[in-house]
């Protein structure tokens, strides 16, 4: 195994375009907090960097969409996050942001020492420019028809309806969100990476982890969906990427670059960066050498992120960083996978989430509960749910009956007996030869027992386990309260008190490990607990390896004769309505979305507009599916008058067979088109639900066909 000098960690740089909700918790930050807090417990040199993604469309669209500029829309978000990071306690050693100038003065240096070493392809082609608006469109900016299913608001990059990926040339009837133009289509230089001529090396190095004879990483500690998302995207064959953008918002290309302006770098070419400019502010304000991080091979650069950004990290950025030739390369990137809530996917165009700054108002002090029950589901390794009924059982279950009541047992016997000071105690009077070989005492092998545990935890934080980290901890209070259960020191006290005092003192010890092993998980506990105990809080400067160094050698690691304080509640039941109300405002705040968005009509049209269409009665006649769409049936219509073919997106509706027959509304002057080969004529009128579901519009039973609707 490698040994590493530092660590340099990051998490994805959240686009300031919306809020946070669990799952960007669980995807990419808490995980990243826990590795990190435990590192620094174990005395590592290691920093923690992070920041606002404020540039590209994401940022632009947003801003049209609140009607606000840019600049308000990241600083509005980028103040959201710094609060809610610090109140569920991410402990970024820096926290950046890429509009800061910093970050585009590192930006440009980086783009143009590629391109002087002649990285970059130069290559001409087509886009959509809105000539109303005077800009080109980046793909989210056009709507049209999707070639593949007929979905009429599919983007330019995407289908929405069938999945399919697309590019905007491909849109039928493309036209422009700004304007609501068809936009034109107009040459546009951009620089592009040309990605296939790194792509020998990248597989290598994703699958040995080698560059040359240089061993960088060893890919059996990488989690296989990762590696397996990298070699199916290899398998694909990566294709030249354009590294610039016409855009009016973000980093600029240097303007020294002939045919610079107008031009922004893409956002996932400065992203990534970011975490160099962050890196670089933090050392520039802690006095520290930031190139020590990012050129130093005896420095480990680790990603955590959300699965979606795999590519980006796995092969864009290590490319980009090889192509610059000083940096080193990510030794892991522990990516999760995504986490549902109340057995749907989050959204939030849909508002299905909960807000991690709604959280934090509504259940304040309770941010380890909430850290608690996402770590416990943390979508390590496969798509997990958060559920409210689930974080109520990890709260009442765990927190309380195991954790806070091992702690609480023994801080009010400790102060029932002992006035609240660690009692002395007579090691030899538990020593059963006869149950352990090496006369250990009970007290000694009970320790022995705690270290094994720690150490178990350390390995799985080691290996980004970090549900089977957090069961250690729970398993180490188990064990506690088995202590206590067996010993029954509130019985032995009367007759034994000596053994008593052995019992006690060993709690104290677990109740003092717990404090400091739990910080990773439950840093906020982790305070109050010290507090409790009279302690120092943890600074997270190497007391996990004191105490486990302490432990392997067979010493207390809380003293004889220290004084503890009074209990106080850790943890706190909650209780069914809570958990209720919780329920009820999401699916409340799912429903006003839908309000609202039904509500959200389209401009007004005139009376000629209207009239211009002709709808009319008509029964389908037959119905079959069209071969390789699985969207879409073809049917014949009756129209009273005439007979025609209409191809309709509704297959995941309705089978052929049971619409046969069924009366329908149909726009009879709509121009025709060809759709998967078929000539369609005219348009079957559909309601969609709110989860996008079609039914049929149709007269009354018995109508007879042809008659016109107005
Ligand atoms: N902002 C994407 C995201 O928020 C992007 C991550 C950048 S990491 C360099 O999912
Ligand atoms: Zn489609």
């Amino acid at each position: 195994m490698k040994q590493f000098e530092r660590y340099l960690v990051t998490s994805a740089l959240p686009y300031a375009n919306g809020p946070l909700h669990l799952g960007h918790l669980a995807g990419a930050y808490l995980s990243a907090d826990i590795f990190v807090r435990f590192q620094r417990l174990m005395g590592k040199d290691i920093v923690y960097i992070c920041g606002s993604d404020e540039n590209g469309a994401a940022i632009t669209m947003r801003s049209l969409k609140e009607g606000l500029p840019p600049q308000e829309i990241v600083d509005k978000y980028d103040k959201l996050f710094r609060e809610v990071f610090k109140g569920i306690g991410i402990s970024f050693d820096y926290y950046h942001r890429t509009s800061d100038p910093l970050h585009h003065e590192t930006a440009q240096e980086f783009f143009q020492n590629l391109y002087d070493k002649g990285e970059f392809v130069e290559k001409e082609s087509e886009q959509y420019y809105d000539e109303t608006a005077k800009m080109f469109l980046a793909d989210r900016y056009i709507l049209g028809t999707c070639p593949n299913c007929s979905h009429e608001e599919a983007y330019g990059d995407q289908c929405e309806n069938c999945g399919s990926d697309l590019s905007p040339t491909e849109l039928i009837n493309p036209i422009s969100t700004l304007s609501k133009e068809k936009p034109v289509l107009k040459k546009t230089k951009h620089w592009y990476l040309p990605l296939d001529k790194y792509e020998d090396w990248l597989r290598e190095w994703i699958q040995t982890g080698k560059v040359g004879e240089e061993q960088l990483h060893y890919p059996e500690d990488w989690k296989n969906h990762v590696l397996g998302q990298c070699r199916s995207w290899l398998d694909g064959g990566l294709q030249a990427r354009s590294m610039t953008r016409d855009l009016d918002w973000g980093v600029d290309v240097p303007q020294s670059i002939e045919g610079a302006e107008g031009k922004k770098l893409y956002v996932w070419m400065d992203a990534p960066i970011g975490y160099v400019s962050s890196t670089k502010a933090w050392a520039a304000e802690n006095g520290k050498d930031w190139e020590l991080y990012w050129k130093d091979e005896k420095s480990a650069l680790i990603h955590f992120i959300g699965k979606d950004n795999i590519v980006f990290h796995c092969l864009i950025f290590p490319a980009i960083l090889k192509a610059h030739g000083e940096y080193v390369l990510p030794v892991n990137v522990p990516a999760n996978q995504f986490l549902n809530l109340e057995g749907k996917k989050l959204s939030t165009s849909k508002n299905w989430a909960v807000w991690v700054h709604d959280y934090l108002k509504d259940f304040p002090g309770k941010e380890d509960e909430l850290r608690y029950a996402l770590i416990k589901n943390m979508p390590e390794l496969k798509d997990s749910e958060f559920t409210w009924k689930g974080y109520q059982d990890a709260n009442n279950n765990e927190l309380v009956n195991n954790l806070a009541n091992f702690i609480n047992r023994v801080v009010v016997l400790v102060n029932k007996y002992y006035e609240g000071v660690i009692p002395d105690y007579d090691e030899a009077l538990m020593i059963t030869a006869a149950e352990n070989e090496d006369d250990m005492g009970y007290h000694e092998s009970e320790m022995l027992l705690l270290y094994d545990n720690l150490d178990a935890m350390c390995s799985a934080l080691r290996r980004y386990d970090f549900r089977s980290a957090l069961k250690k901890i729970m398993d180490i209070s188990s064990l506690g309260n088995q202590l206590l259960q067996f010993n029954a020191p509130w019985k032995m006290i009367k007759e034994d008190e000596d053994t008593v005092k052995v019992v006690m003192n060993l709690s104290m010890q677990y109740v003092t490990a717990l404090s400091i092993a739990l910080r990773p998980f439950l840093p906020f506990t982790s305070d109050k607990l010290r507090d409790l105990l009279n302690l120092e809080r943890v600074t997270e400067k190497g007391e996990l390896l004191d105490i486990m160094d302490d432990l392997a050698e067979g010493k207390n690691i809380i003293q004889i004769g220290h004084k503890i304080n009074e209990p106080v509640h850790l943890f706190s039941r909650i209780e069914d309505d809570i958990i209720q109300d919780q329920r009820n405002k999401l699916i409340a705040g799912a429903m006003e979305t839908i309000e609202t968005e039904e509500s959200n009509i389209k401009p007004t049209i005139a009376f000629e507009d209207f009239s211009k269409m002709d709808i009319r009665t008509a029964t389908i006649l037959e119905a079959e599916k069209v071969e390789k769409a699985d969207k879409l049936l073809k049917l014949q219509v009756d129209l009273g008058f005439e007979k025609r073919t209409v191809v309709s997106g509704i297959a995941q509706f309705y089978n052929p067979q049971d619409i046969i027959g069924q009366e329908v509304l149909i726009l009879a002057n709509l121009a025709p088109r060809k759709i998967r080969g078929v000539e369609s004529k005219g348009m079957i009128l559909m309601a969609e639900d709110k989860d996008g579901k079609l039914s049929f519009v149709s007269p009354a039973k018995g109508w007879a066909n042809g008659f016109s609707v107005s």
